[in-house]
């Protein structure tokens, strides 16, 4: 039982880790989405061209799983703060 428990808290922390960007911390005008201008504000060193690989759905925002698929692919430098 203690097994099980310790790699289920391993599992979910792999899944969420600490450093991860989220849309709640880089969303500025609060409307759930991350725009190419919330996003440099994050990582100014980030480019349009750098949103539109982030954003495979092509709708112009990101969302929490492009986010998360961003970082996984390297795409978004890991925040160090
Ligand atoms: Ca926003
Ligand atoms: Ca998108």
């Amino acid at each position: 039982m203690k097994t099980i428990l310790t790699t289920t808290a391993a599992v979910l922390a792999l899944s969420a880790p600490a450093w991860a960007a989220s849309v709640s911390e880089l969303d500025g005008d609060g409307d759930g989405a991350v725009t190419l201008d919330e996003l440099q504000t994050a990582y100014p060193e980030s480019t349009a061209v750098d949103f539109a690989e982030m954003d495979t759905n092509a709708d112009g925002v990101l969302d929490e799983g492009e986010l998360r698929a961003a970082q996984e692919g390297g795409l978004l430098p890991q925040s160090d703060s």
